[in-house]
């Protein structure tokens, strides 16, 4: 039996593959694991079933035999821990990837999260328009900081790892506001990561879920 994981029946980014599920998929299409995905609406996201997953009622949920697991980055580490493709057999290139996962996911993605739920829940008050360029600062910052670490180099630490998957799909967060578009060397890398055959075969498969709902 393939692993099943959940997605969003009808997801919010009408197939641009930014729901969290996408990382999972990637991940799978990288090491070459073939999964099942179980589609949940959200009515069904916060009903006792869900929750039994998901604590907190969100996609996606991993369930493989009497392991259910949930949290994207703890998927994708389960993921590279148990094939090969995802993480370096050297143990301290290993470390380092692991470290650069974390680092996508709690240095990278807060302050992009921050801006985006901002522009969801504050548009029409009176501080947003102040509050936006200070939101985007620290984003800047990130972002100047990560150019700097990865230089010119294709990915963040030698061969491409689950760092660089959560890193990208972190970074692709930001389309349509700009700011990527300020550092042609993080946008020259979303690209690569977007490039690979086992990306598009993800984003591909998301899409197929936003294209068959739509049809209804
Ligand atoms: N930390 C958790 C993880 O990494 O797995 C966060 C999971 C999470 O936020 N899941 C979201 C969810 O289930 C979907 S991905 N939300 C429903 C809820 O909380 O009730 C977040 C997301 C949603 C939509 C877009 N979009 O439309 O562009 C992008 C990202």
């Amino acid at each position: 039996m393939s692993p099943t994981i959940t997605a969003f029946a009808q997801s919010p980014d009408r197939g641009r593959g930014l729901a969290r599920d996408m990382r999972v998929r990637w991940a799978f299409e990288e090491v070459g694991q073939p999964y099942d995905v179980r589609l949940v609406s959200f009515l069904e996201l916060k009903q006792a079933a869900h929750r039994a997953l998901h604590p907190f009622g969100q996609i996606p949920t991993y369930q493989d035999g009497d392991l259910a697991l949930f949290e994207s980055g703890a998927i994708v580490f389960h993921i590279a821990e148990r094939h090969a493709g995802l993480l370096p057999h050297d143990a301290d290139a290993r470390a380092r990837a692991i470290t650069w996962m974390f680092a996508a996911l709690n240095t990278v993605e807060p302050p992009i999260v921050e801006r985006e739920m901002a522009g969801y829940a504050e548009r029409d008050k009176p501080w947003y328009a102040e509050r936006l360029p200070i939101l985007e600062g620290r984003i800047r910052d990130r972002l100047d900081e990560l150019a700097a670490r990865l230089g010119d180099a294709d990915w963040l630490d030698g061969e491409f790892s689950a760092g660089d998957l959560l890193m990208v799909l972190v970074l692709r967060r930001l389309e349509g506001s700009g700011l990527l578009e300020e550092y042609p060397t993080l946008s020259a890398y979303v690209a690569r990561g977007q490039a690979r055959p086992a990306y598009q075969r993800a984003f591909d498969a998301q899409l197929a879920v936003f294209t068959a709902a739509s049809r209804g």
